[in-house]
């Protein structure tokens, strides 16, 4: 909107075409939403505390998370209204691109908020089924890559990019729409398994969601496109604003998630969450860089899947409990120490996704 405003106010006063740079409105994204966190994140905090929407907790987890019963939750909600509004007001809503990521981040928040309040306010420890669950993902995510996919105007917009060989890469063709599809519904439900500690969820977010924007700076830029050898993607640029936002918002939230955490985002931001830096990264055609770079959600993922194949299998546990941060608690590490170590390790790993950029 202030796009909009700006090129109108510049005739008035050439300043205000600075409003028309993608990296000072990136820039802005990221400071309007942190700043409505802060302002918002307290009274929210209060008033989930006063409607007693505080997490239920399962007696079979880690003993150290009884004592989080009744934390706030749903605090997601903010994460949200922050990352929409800065978006809608920094953003340029001519672009196609910023509609899909809105549409698939709310979406897949209104999928979460029904399960949190059905668990949180009813009371109904199930929440929304696991069926209904992945329906209402599985109709944001078709929704969304059938969209990309009739808008596509360049091959690139459809092809799979192989990181680390520039010569190699695939048209997916159809096989664009169930891959596309794979990718947000997987790291959406990828991140909803990893938010199981203070923390541990949101920062990994903000640091591949800050890469992803720099990919999507990149690809949208047609000469740093032609120097690395990326494909050009104009309408990917804008991204970089969402992006902020996130990062913007992220780390509002995480002023108060952080350990011992005064809320927790509940399905409403992890699964929005997760969902978003799955469609950016198929939008900016990274989504095996995404693997890379959101590694921690991977192996949490992995992990409970190979400890109930291997259960199913042996009997037996591969891990003393899954997903792989309840693993480290029972072995006696601390939850800051179990936090801070993934958080570095997503920090290397969202390194070695931006090296690609160069090393191909
Ligand atoms: C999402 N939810 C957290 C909070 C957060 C199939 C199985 C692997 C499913 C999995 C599961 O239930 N996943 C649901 C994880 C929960 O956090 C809430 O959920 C939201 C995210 N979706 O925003 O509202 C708990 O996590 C802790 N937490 C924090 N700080 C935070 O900032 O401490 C969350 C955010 C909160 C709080 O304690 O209550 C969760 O862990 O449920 N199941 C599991 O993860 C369970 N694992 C398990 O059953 N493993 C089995 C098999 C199935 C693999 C095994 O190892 O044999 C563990 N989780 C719980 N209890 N709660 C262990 C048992």
């Amino acid at each position: 909107m202030m796009l909009w405003m700006s090129h109108y106010l510049a005739e008035l006063n050439p300043h205000f075409s600075v409003f028309q740079y993608l990296t000072l409105r990136a820039i802005l994204a990221a400071l309007t939403a942190l700043v409505i966190s802060f302002l918002v994140g307290p009274m929210m905090i209060r008033k989930l505390t006063e409607y007693k929407v505080g997490q239920a907790v399962r007696d079979d987890g880690p003993e150290s998370h009884l004592k989080k019963a009744g934390t706030p939750t749903m605090g997601g909600a903010l994460i949200l209204v922050a990352v929409t509004l800065a978006t809608l007001l920094w953003g340029d809503l001519s672009n196609h691109y910023l509609w899909v990521v809105l549409l698939v981040t709310l979406g897949f928040g209104v999928v979460g908020w029904i399960d949190d309040y059905r668990k949180v306010v009813y009371q109904n420890p199930k929440g929304l089924s696991a069926s209904a669950k992945i329906l209402g993902q599985s109709l944001v995510a078709m929704l969304a890559v059938g969209w990309v996919y009739l808008y596509a105007t360049l091959p690139a917009e459809t092809q799979l990019l192989v990181p680390f060989f520039k010569e190699i890469s695939f048209d997916l063709g159809l096989l664009y729409l169930p891959f596309a599809f794979l990718v947000v519904v997987g790291s959406s439900n990828a991140v909803n398994l990893t938010d199981g500690l203070d923390g541990l969820a949101i920062m990994p977010t903000i640091l591949v969601g800050g890469a992803l924007g720099i990919f999507a700076y990149l690809s949208g830029h047609v000469e740093f496109a032609r120097y690395l050898a990326i494909p050009s993607l104009p309408a990917a640029g804008e991204l970089v604003v969402f992006c902020g936002a996130l990062v913007g918002a992220g780390l509002g939230f995480l002023w108060f998630n952080t350990y011992p955490a005064q809320v927790f985002m509940g399905d409403v931001g992890a699964l929005a969450l997760g969902a978003a830096l799955g469609i950016v990264a198929v939008l900016v055609r990274q989504e095996l860089v995404l693997v890379i770079m959101g590694g921690i959600f991977v192996v949490e993922t992995l992990s409970v899947v190979l400890q109930v194949l291997f259960y199913k299998m042996s009997g037996k546990r591969l891990f003393r409990m899954a997903p792989i941060h309840h693993h480290f608690e029972l072995k006696g590490w601390p939850e800051p120490r179990v936090i801070v170590r993934f958080w570095i390790i997503t920090f290397i790993l969202v390194l070695v996704g931006l090296a690609s950029l160069k090393i191909r």
